[in-house]
This record gives C-alpha cells, sequence and structure tokens, in this order.
C-alpha cells in the first residue's frame, strides 16, 4: 500500500475562485483519502448549490456519424468501422418534434450535438434556425458543433444559443495520443470565441482513456485554470464502443472517477458538475457517491449522442431513491409554466419528496 499523503497536504477548500490552481495541489487532493476528499467536496458544494439539486438536460444528435476528425474515443469519426450510419443534418422541423418532446418529458435544456470538426459557414444559418425555434418552445439551449469562429459564435449567440459545449477532454501532454487532427490550442481558440459571444461554456474532458493520474490532474488543471470557468463541467468516463482505437483500454477505478469529480467540484466550485457519458453502465450505487462528490447535472433520457445512457425510470427511481430533484429553470429564463422536468417531480411527489 502505498503511503499516505497527511490530511493537511492540500490547501483548505474554501470555495474561493481561483484560476492559479498548481499541478501540486491538484495532485496532493488525488493523493487525499478518500472519505477526506469526499469531504472537502461536500463542503464545497453545501457553499454554493443545494446538494439535493441535479440539473437535468437532454441530447439530440441532429448530424450523426461522417466525422473526418479521428478522436480515438468516437465512434462517429469516420475513419473508425463502428456501425454508426452517417446522418445528414436533420431538419428543423424533425429537431423541433423531438425538442418537444424533451419537453414535455420535462427538459429543461436541450443540447444539439453534429458530428462535424467545424460548421461550414453554409451550416449556421440552419443551425440558428434549430436554435431560435428551440427558444421559442421555452427551453434552455445547447450547442455543440465543434470548432468555432468568431463570426460564428456570434451568429450563434443572435440566433439565442445560451451554452456552447466544446471539451478540453484530456490534458495537454496526453492529448496527442488521442487527437491528431486538431490542436488543444485550436479548442481554447474556440472557447475564447464562445466568451467573448457573450455565450456560456460548456468544458470538461473524458477520463479512463488509458491516461496517468497525473494527466487526470491535469485535465482538471487546464479546465480550473481558464480565463473563466465553464459553466458546465462535463466529465465523461469513456464509452467504449467496437471499432474505435480505444476500445479494451483497462477500466478506470470507480473511485478514481469520484475522485475526478469531486477535485473538478473543489477547483471550480460555482460550476455545474456534470456526470455526463458512462452512466448506462455505473451502479446505482457509483452515482450515489458522484453526487455527494458534487456532480450535480446529468443527461437524461435514453440515448446520448449515438451510445446509450440510463432509461428515464431507472433515473427516475434513483432520484427518489436519494431524495434529489430536479433544478429549476434560471430565474431569469422565461419559462412558461416553469419546466422543471414534470415527470421527475411527479414522481418525487409520488414517493412524497418535496420537489
Ligand atoms: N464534434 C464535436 C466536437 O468534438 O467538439 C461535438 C460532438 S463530440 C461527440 C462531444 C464530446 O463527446 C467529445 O468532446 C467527447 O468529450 C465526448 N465523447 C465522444 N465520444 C465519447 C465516448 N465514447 N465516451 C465518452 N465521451 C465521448
Ligand atoms: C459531452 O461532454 N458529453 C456529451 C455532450 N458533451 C455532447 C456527449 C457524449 C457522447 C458519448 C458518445 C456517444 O453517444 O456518441
Ligand atoms: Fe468528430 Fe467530435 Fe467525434 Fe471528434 S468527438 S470524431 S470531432 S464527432
Amino acid at each position: 500500500m502505498s503511503a499516505q499523503a497527511p490530511i493537511t497536504a492540500s490547501p483548505a477548500s474554501t470555495g474561493a475562485i481561483r484560476h492559479d490552481w498548481q499541478q501540486s495541489e491538484l495532485l496532493a487532493l488525488f493523493e487525499l483519502p478518500f472519505t477526506e476528499l469526499l469531504h472537502r467536496a461536500a463542503s464545497v458544494h453545501r457553499q454554493h448549490f443545494d446538494p439535493a439539486e441535479v440539473q437535468v438536460s437532454t441530447l439530440l444528435s441532429v448530424k450523426t456519424g461522417g466525422c473526418p476528425e479521428d478522436c480515438a474515443y468516437c465512434p462517429q469519426a469516420q475513419r473508425y468501422h463502428t456501425g454508426v450510419d452517417a446522418q445528414k443534418l436533420m431538419s428543423t422541423e424533425a429537431v423541433l418534434e423531438k425538442a418537444r418532446q424533451a419537453k414535455a418529458a420535462g427538459a429543461s435544456r436541450f443540447c444539439m450535438g453534429a458530428a462535424w470538426r467545424s460548421p461550414k459557414d453554409r451550416d449556421i444559418p440552419k443551425v440558428a434556425a434549430m436554435i431560435r425555434e428551440v427558444k421559442a418552445l421555452g427551453l434552455e439551449t445547447c450547442a455543440t458543433l465543434g470548432m468555432l469562429s468568431a463570426p460564428q459564435a456570434d451568429a450563434l449567440k443572435s440566433a439565442g444559443l445560451d451554452y456552447y459545449n466544446h471539451n478540453l477532454d484530456t490534458a495537454p501532454d496526453f492529448y496527442g495520443q488521442i487527437i491528431h487532427t486538431r490542436e488543444y490550442q485550436d479548442r481554447l481558440d474556440t472557447l475564447e470565441h464562445v466568451r467573448d459571444a457573450g455565450m456560456k461554456t460548456c468544458c470538461g474532458g473524458i477520463v479512463g482513456l488509458g491516461e496517468s493520474r497525473a494527466q487526470r490532474a491535469g485535465l482538471l488543471l487546464a479546465l480550473a485554470n481558464l480565463p473563466a470557468h465553464p459553466d458546465s463541467v462535463p466529465i465523461n468516463r469513456l464509452v467504449q464502443v467496437e471499432g474505435t482505437p480505444l476500445h479494451g483500454t483497462a477500466e478506470l477505478d470507480p473511485f478514481e472517477f469520484v475522485r475526478t469529480i469531486a477535485i473538478a467540484r473543489i477547483t471550480m466550485p460555482h460550476s455545474m458538475v456534470r456526470l455526463s457519458a458512462g452512466r448506462e453502465s455505473m451502479s446505482d450505487e457509483l452515482q450515489a457517491l458522484c453526487f455527494a462528490a458534487g456532480a450535480n447535472s446529468i443527461f437524461y433520457g435514453e440515448k446520448l449522442l449515438t451510445t446509450g445512457n440510463p432509461d428515464v425510470e431507472r433515473d427516475q427511481a434513483l432520484f427518489a431513491r436519494l431524495g434529489l430533484r430536479p433544478m429549476p429553470v434560471e430565474p431569469a429564463m422565461p419559462a412558461p409554466g416553469g419546466t422543471v422536468h414534470a415527470d421527475i417531480v411527479e414522481h418525487n411527489h409520488a414517493c412524497g419528496r418535496a420537489a
């Protein structure tokens, strides 16, 4: 057994916003006894959030597969044979139909994903129309379309886009082993365009790619030292898809995953930390540990982009068992009827819990 770091080894977790985290501080957090780390993360969580509330988003792939990039984890890269059929950009009406269903199921935020390296300028008016119409339903809007130029980010903001998801994915010193078709700096540039356009950023990464603990710390360090902390930080656990180069990678220790969530919470105290891809294969107990470590957002609905997610009944039951409730839409948001994930709320009522 390795020697344990003294409990006092890491800085006091006051929940203050910092952009000057050091790799050594993050490593010291990783080295803490599990119970001490969870205690610190849970304390920070309570300073800024109601720990019983979890934000709930719905995801739709509006343009699937056929992507020219080579992200080693991704089933949508054209060069890997994963059985994902390439599809063209969906029509606005088809997207709206899905958005109406998501709203009826209780979603408050609708995230549209496209398997693009970056959108072509001619795609922007089509995506802008989707954003305008989805927003008109009273849903918050999010998109993840690949790299954006500054004018493209401005155009999406003008259409009413609230959030843009663009991940750093992994540590700078591991990135070159995972993606060769674009640079880390390209990602930082897109994030700058999104911030400059006045949109909220959703930016996180994937763990379980075969990275070291130091590299998991490096990812969190890169996120926490961005000029502004992302509003949402999705922490994805690799979904292993046959045909991708990372299929067969050794599974990450589940406790190491929980540690990663906890350190995201400590280093980015005001951000929504999303327990993102990989939930389908997690036990309820592991998810509960993630919520206890400060995760406070999930994707809700049976599918992510091309892979599975827990079905809604399982999530409703999990919320009820844990006494969790969906986070209401931010007050500034014009949400007729105050969409707060009605089905989960109803289920919690039925179980005698406050919603
Ligand atoms: N093509 C755009 C891009 O890469 O920015 C948007 C969609 S892409 C699928 C969004 C994110 O999904 C990736 O950055 C990655 O973090 C995550 N992702 C993709 N495949 C995954 C997998 N197999 N397991 C976990 N997360 C995955
Ligand atoms: C993010 O960080 N995770 C979501 C969302 N942003 C777009 C996507 C997960 C994709 C998992 C693999 C798939 O379903 O294709
Ligand atoms: Fe393409 Fe995005 Fe998948 Fe990379 S993660 S291959 S850019 S869809």
